[in-house]
């Protein structure tokens, strides 16, 4: 299978609340680093380095990209994301070296329902998040950037190899990840959305365009919040998510969400208790998996997150390394024809990730082989 990286995926690099202590966040360059590592040392996937826009001579490249992340994110979004940091160290609020953690949220009040951004430059921060898992230093809109590019790349090399024999997969090896983001909100670690990214990427390019079925299966432990919003009243959408039950992200993820108005029924939530073993797993995959082919979606995006690996410090499923072959191969057995991009979300037990990513990669291809 062929694997897309990109080097600026690395550079961004923040902190995070741990009880009263400000700690390196677990979602750090070493997470890609290690996979990255593992993956050349064996040397049988296809790993190509794609070459990000934001450093590319060609300046059409970075507007095609931002076209493509407009369609789900707003621009005064991005515009926070790409200038808070230069505005933090304008006003002194900073040093080079540190990062912006957002302290005041928006609720809900009775007064009104959608506040406009602030103007105070803290207020902001919190404005645009949803909660404190999603520092700004300065390169992070560098890596978002790269990141959200892998994902758009990954739909273009998905729809270059259709000729070739069987159904074409690519991973791409998003960092940071971007399933707990909705148009407007950082929150999880996540900034940009990935799949999003994808799915309008693949709408553009298809030959169906705005009429593509499109199903996403997301197999982090935590919900994807994010996406869920994205798609909720988008009949054309089907996502299904297994996750830990009453885990962050705490407010959505339940079986009860089921889609609305037109696009009820194609949101499907499937909560496992905390400490789930395999066997109890499988059985909501296989469950994801039936939904997803009844939905006869013509294009798969799945938000893959190491952390149900039962070593993992933010996870708390028993699923060990020989698993994850075991996973992919099931995937790849109910949607066997289905074009497929495979992007990274969470994991992280540093120390296991990168046989993890090659145990799930190696299932999958077994699969494909058959
Ligand atoms: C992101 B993904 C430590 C708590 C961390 C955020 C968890 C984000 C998970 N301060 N809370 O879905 O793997
Ligand atoms: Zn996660």
């Amino acid at each position: 299978m062929i694997v897309l990286y990109d080097p600026d995926t690395l550079l961004h690099d923040t902190v995070e609340l741990v009880g009263a202590k400000i700690r390196s966040a677990l979602e750090s360059p070493a997470r890609t680093r290690t996979i990255v590592e593992k993956l050349s040392e064996s040397g049988e996937h296809g790993l190509r380095t794609i070459q990000s826009p934001l450093t590319s001579d060609d300046p059409s490249e970075l507007k095609a990209l931002l076209s493509i992340i407009e369609r789900t994110h707003g621009r005064e979004y991005l515009d926070h994301l790409k200038n808070a940091f230069d505005q933090w160290r304008a006003e002194q609020l900073i040093e080079q070296h540190e990062n912006i953690l957002p302290e005041c949220f928006v609720y809900p009040t009775k007064a009104h329902s959608d506040p406009r951004p602030p103007k105070d430059l803290f207020a902001r921060a919190g404005y645009f998040a949803f909660d404190m898992s999603s520092g700004i230093m300065f390169q992070t809109y560098r890596s978002v950037i790269a990141s959200a590019n892998l994902a758009s790349e990954s739909v273009s090399y998905l729809l270059d190899f259709k000729h070739s024999h069987g159904a074409p997969s690519v991973f791409a090896l998003c960092r940071p990840p971007g399933h707990h983001c909705d148009g407007n909100r950082a929150g999880g670690y996540c900034y940009v959305n990935n799949v999003a990214v994808c799915i309008s990427k693949y709408r553009s390019l298809s030959v169906s365009g705005e009429f593509a079925r499109i199903g996403i299966l997301d197999l982090d432990f935590h919900h994807g919040n994010g996406t869920q919003e994205l798609y909720y009243s988008d009949p054309q959408v089907f996502y299904a998510s297994i996750h830990g039950e009453d885990e962050f992200p705490y407010y959505t993820g339940a079986d009860s969400e089921t889609g609305a108005g037109d696009a009820v029924g194609a949101n499907l939530n499937l909560p496992l208790a905390t400490g789930s073993d395999f066997g109890e797993y499988m059985k909501k995959l296989n469950q994801a998996l039936i939904a997803l082919r009844d939905f006869r979606p013509e294009f798969l995006v799945v938000s893959l997150g190491f952390d149900t690996f039962h070593l993992d410090p933010l996870g708390s499923f028993q699923i060990s390394t020989e698993h994850y072959a075991l996973i992919a191969a099931g995937v790849r057995r109910v949607l066997a024809d289905l074009p497929t991009v495979i992007l990274l979300e969470g994991g992280y037990a540093l120390e296991h990730l990168g046989e993890n990513v090659k145990s799930f990669l190696e299932g999958w291809e077994a699969r494909m082989r058959e």
